[in-house]
């Protein structure tokens, strides 16, 4: 609700005098006060211009007519699969070159700036590819589950989706979104900084369906999923997850799955490190205890400074980001905003989302947009009036569990620099007076 009740508004003390200083000179005092003042703004005056526009005489005769309302448009023929508007050119996903050696064991990240919804569009949900893309004929491709089981099978694509269906939306997040960031702010980019997160709406079947039918023995407490791509890419996921919420799905949007997100076969292990969502799935083997396969002993642990190692961090902590403006989409100049962006969390429901523009010591809660959905992406936004000044600004999610997102000095405590994954420290993006978007950190 606008203009926000007091209830609305929070105070962070402990920050306040380190960031104030920072904007020391160049902000009026900010407070309680100043924001109700900003909400009486804002309802004194709907329109986002500033001008009255009724008197117009432009706006009295219908538009003059651009060239393409004086011909007929393209047929139907011309695009039997569709694809976007060509002045959208430059929405597509990207890689760092620097970041890997090759193409083939890297990752490209999805355009967050460009994305207006909770659903990320099929042909740019980000990609994490250990060994490539394989190209694999669904004829041909079998899942096979054994080990621990009473009756091992081998189901073909046709054998899976004779099971009763389910569809739900999720989002997976690669554990290294953000990883180059543990010691200092590096990539002053939303797509780069964040970009390892895609959500989708999933079609297949649970995979405590597939376990029914194979029959669990009381000893199993463990799955190996594994992918049949050139990495046959494994991890070892408890079998209480398994049975819980795990999807193997085979249709990402209403549509089979694209190849890069594992076509024709993958698991969906919602809330937990992109990691474990097996692409290319070929092979479930129940077992008694973990593999510790090299995804779960090389890679994908958090080193900490005592020197020990965490390993099987598998769940995504809560975590949010402003989406608009950004490095990517500065503001052209002082006015009336709505400041967007998205949250999520491997624990259930995002509770409610914070935002502040004065580098966290006021907070105020954004609107959370419907639908939200457990295990998925949520939208939130909060209208902002710029004035021009230098602003500093961040959002904090809370969710269902009560859990907060730390700010990433909090996490650096806790867990030292020598981290690469789970970084889901809370996000500053500096406005500067021409209205340039930088990524920063707040000691
Ligand atoms: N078989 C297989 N599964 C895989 C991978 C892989 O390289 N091979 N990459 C994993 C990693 S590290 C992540 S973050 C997610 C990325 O999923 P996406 O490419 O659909 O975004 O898939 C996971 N599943
Ligand atoms: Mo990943």
């Amino acid at each position: 609700m606008w203009p926000p009740g007091e209830e609305n508004v929070r105070q962070d003390p402990l920050r306040s005098k380190a960031i104030l200083s920072r904007l020391a000179g160049t902000l009026t005092p900010l407070g309680r006060r100043s924001f109700l003042g900003l909400g009486a703004a804002l309802t004194s005056s709907l329109a986002f211009g500033s001008k009255p526009v009724l008197a117009d005489p432009a706006l009295e005769s219908p538009p003059a007519d651009a060239p393409w309302s004086q011909s007929i448009g393209a047929g139907v023929v011309d695009r039997p699969y569709g694809r976007p508007a060509d002045t959208e050119a430059s929405v597509i996903r990207r890689n760092v070159p620097w970041l890997t050696a090759g193409a083939e064991s890297s990752v490209s990240f999805s355009p967050l700036q460009d994305l207006h919804g909770i659903i990320t569009p099929n042909g740019l949900f980000f990609e994490r590819h250990h060994a490539g893309r394989p190209d694999i004929d669904p004829a041909q491709h079998k899942l096979m589950i054994h080990g621990l089981v009473e009756r091992p099978l081998i189901l073909t694509m046709k054998d899976i989706q004779r099971f009763p269906q389910t569809t739900r939306i999720h989002f997976i997040e690669c554990p290294a979104n953000g990883g180059m960031e543990w010691r200092a702010a590096q990539m002053n980019s939303l797509q780069f900084r964040h970009g390892m997160i895609s959500c989708a709406e999933w079609t297949g079947v649970r995979l405590s369906t597939l376990l029914e039918e194979v029959g669990v023995r009381k000893e199993a407490k463990w799955a190996m999923v594994e992918g049949a791509d050139g990495a046959h890419m494994n991890r070892s996921l408890p079998l209480d997850k398994c049975l819980d919420d795990c999807l193997v799905v085979y249709a990402q949007n209403g549509e089979a799955l694209r190849p890069e997100q594992g076509y024709p076969l993958r698991l969906v292990v919602p809330g937990w490190e992109g990691n474990v969502n097996i692409k290319w799935l070929r092979r479930i083997k129940l077992g008694d205890k973990p593999w510790h396969s090299r995804e779960e002993t090389s890679k994908y642990t958090d080193l900490m400074p005592d020197g020990i190692a965490r390993g099987f961090t598998w769940l995504i902590d809560a975590k949010s980001v402003i989406t608009f403006p950004c490095p990517e989409k500065p503001l052209d100049r002082p006015g009336h905003y709505e400041i967007r962006g998205l949250a999520w969390t491997g624990n259930g429901k995002v509770k409610r989302v914070d935002v502040s523009v004065d580098g966290g010591v006021n907070w105020q809660s954004a609107r959370l947009h419907e639908p939200v959905l457990s295990k998925a992406l949520t939208k939130f936004s909060l209208p902002w009036y710029w004035d021009g000044k230098p602003a500093l600004l961040e959002s904090r999610v809370i969710d269902e569990t009560g859990y907060v997102q730390p700010t990433i000095a909090a996490l650096r405590k806790q867990r030292g620099t020598n981290s690469i994954y789970h970084n889901n420290g809370i996000q500053t993006w500096q406005v500067k007076p021409d209205g340039s978007v930088f990524n920063v950190q707040l000691a």
